[in-house]
């Protein structure tokens, strides 16, 4: 019975937390967006588990071509649940405007799959965060997407790994994850309520681009090695796989901080404001952790473009503070 209870939490997880000031229509139409979500996540993730396969028929084979079938899973589902007026995608050059009469006024920023590496030898991860239309009644615009991503009614991330999970927010304070039960392909409620530690003790970075950061990162770096951390008053380990979900994930449950600076080849950094920075700000700071450009919060940063990139320090309140402490001088 309680298994059977579990089975049936992600759904129940959003009704609980979205119901306040939320008129009926709306509420049904971001459950059944989350539901177009959760069958996305379902179905990429047994992609995913199945790539690289060499006598598999059908299905994609590189990354490559898993990149663009989970692209398609997401537009399919999110346009099918009839719940978005606006769908726009890490993978897409154009927005994707959903006209039908009776759409829900959700708009849809997505990275349908992030982390990828043929052969697949790392944890990838899909991001996504749900923005409420500007204009209700009229049509979709781009605005609808550009607005700081403080402004996300939901939002959330999967990590595909040795398990799938979903974790998401519906922003009244909780974040919940979910892993998937492969024997009865359902979600089940494994980490309610998480809370990101005051601090960690790992820092996580790629540091083969140290010869190009400026003075500043280099010496935040410095301190991120030398310093004891509050955590257990130990040096930091340096953890980097160069997937991002994963390792905001790990940062979320254990402390820490996951950093991608700007450096000489990237003057704004790698990660994109929209897919990636943006959502996973939000869960970050609904979890009581903290996301930083270095100089702002991630979450009042206003979009100036769809590939808009920032400089990303998401994590523990302290061992973000203290990395942000070093970029308050001009470089
Ligand atoms: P993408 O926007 O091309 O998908 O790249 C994003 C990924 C992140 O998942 C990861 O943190 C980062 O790129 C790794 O970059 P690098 O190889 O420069 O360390």
């Amino acid at each position: 019975a309680e298994a059977q209870k579990q089975v049936h939490q992600l759904e129940e997880g959003v009704h609980f937390s979205t119901g306040e000031g939320m008129a009926g229509d709306s509420l049904m139409d971001l459950v059944t967006l989350l539901s177009a979500v959760t069958f996305s996540v379902k179905a990429v993730g047994s992609m995913v588990r199945r790539l690289g396969l060499p006598s598999r028929v059908g299905g994609p084979k590189t990354a490559r071509e898993a990149n663009v079938a989970a692209n398609d899973t997401w537009i399919k589902a999110l346009t099918a649940s009839r719940a978005c007026s606006l769908l726009v995608s890490e993978e897409c050059e154009e927005p994707i405007t959903v006209k039908d009469p009776g759409t829900g006024q959700y708009a849809v920023v997505f990275d349908p799959l992030t982390g990828l590496a043929d052969p697949p030898t790392k944890d990838m991860g899909s991001i996504f965060g749900v923005f409420r239309q500007l204009t209700p009644g009229e049509d979709a615009c781009l605005q609808d997407v550009l607005q700081p991503a403080r402004q996300l009614v939901a939002a959330g991330y999967a990590v595909y790994g040795s398990a799938t999970v979903l974790v998401l927010t519906t922003g009244q304070g909780s974040v919940d994850g979910f892993t998937l039960d492969p024997s009865l392909n359902e979600f089940v409620l494994t980490h309610p309520h998480i809370q990101v530690p005051f601090a960690g003790s790992t820092y996580s970075i790629n540091e083969g681009y140290c010869a190009s950061f400026d003075a500043r990162t280099k010496q935040m770096l410095n301190t991120l090695k030398e310093e004891p951390t509050l955590a257990d008053g130990d040096p930091r380990s340096c953890r980097y796989i160069g997937s991002m979900v994963p390792e905001v994930h790990r940062t979320l449950l254990y402390g820490g901080v996951f950093i991608y600076p700007a450096h000489a080849g990237r003057p704004n950094g790698r990660l994109k404001l929209l897919y990636e920075a943006g959502p996973l700000a939000f869960v970050t700071e609904q979890a009581g952790g903290q996301a930083s450009t270095g100089s702002k919060p991630i979450l009042d940063v206003q979009p100036e473009s769809l590939h808009h990139r920032v400089p990303v320090f998401i994590g523990s309140e302290d061992d973000v503070s203290m990395c942000c402490a070093h970029f308050k001088t001009a470089p």
